[in-house]
């Protein structure tokens, strides 16, 4: 059993993000029985939950003449644009039916402002909005943490490099994630982890 100064988040394992879901990527539930067990190694276990409103400004839905995966120019920076997923309340928005959330301590959603989407599980993409969660694990006494979860090179990339930011000692277990991969992400997105600090354990 790991002490309780160590967490394990997983992040987004969500039916959208799953083979037949709206954002599928591939393999997306494989990492499933795994994480399942890995939960009973951890004292403190949180997930998140992509949660948007329908209608959110991350949809190319909501932008005429654009793609999804194109990405524009948003007022907080450059935003990919998705095909809708993870509408609160859908089954998409649902956790991954093999996922057993009963040992959770938090389940944290992200991505419910219209206007700005949250890759990451600590600030929303302006990078300064936060969603809580850094204090939630500092005043429980975490210092080192533990990603898994969907999707590498989006959420848990973004999770992993501001956690590593805030002084969190981060470890991302990539055979227990799956990565979306568009134009290059992934490979984006292990050397920016990599210079953050994140170490990076198959
Ligand atoms: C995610 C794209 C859009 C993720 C969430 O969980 O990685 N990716 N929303
Ligand atoms: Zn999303």
């Amino acid at each position: 059993m790991r002490p309780a100064t160590e967490a394990l988040i997983v992040i987004d394992v969500q039916n959208d993000f799953c083979p037949g879901g709206a954002l599928a990527v591939e393999g997306g539930d494989r990492i499933v029985d795994p994480i399942n067990a890995l939960m009973g190694d951890f004292q403190v276990r949180v997930l998140t939950q992509d949660w948007h409103p329908a209608g959110h400004s991350s949809f190319a839905s909501q932008h005429p003449g654009h793609d999804a995966f194109g990405e524009i120019e948003m007022p907080y920076g450059p935003q990919v644009l998705w095909p809708d997923h993870c509408v609160q309340g859908s089954n998409g928005a649902a956790f991954h039916p093999g996922l057993n959330t009963d040992p959770a301590d938090l389940i944290i959603r992200k991505g419910f402002r219209a206007a700005i989407d949250s890759y990451s599980a600590f600030f929303e993409n302006d990078h300064t909005t936060p969603t809580g969660l850094e204090g939630y694990l500092r005043t429980r006494g975490v210092t080192a943490l533990t990603l898994v979860g969907l999707a590498t090179d989006f959420c848990v990339n973004f999770s992993a490099v501001d956690a590593a930011k805030l002084g969190f000692d981060v470890t991302v277990r990539e055979d227990l994630c799956r990565a979306i991969d568009l134009n290059g992400s992934l490979a984006a997105a292990r050397d920016g982890m990599r210079a953050a600090g994140v170490a990076l354990e198959a």
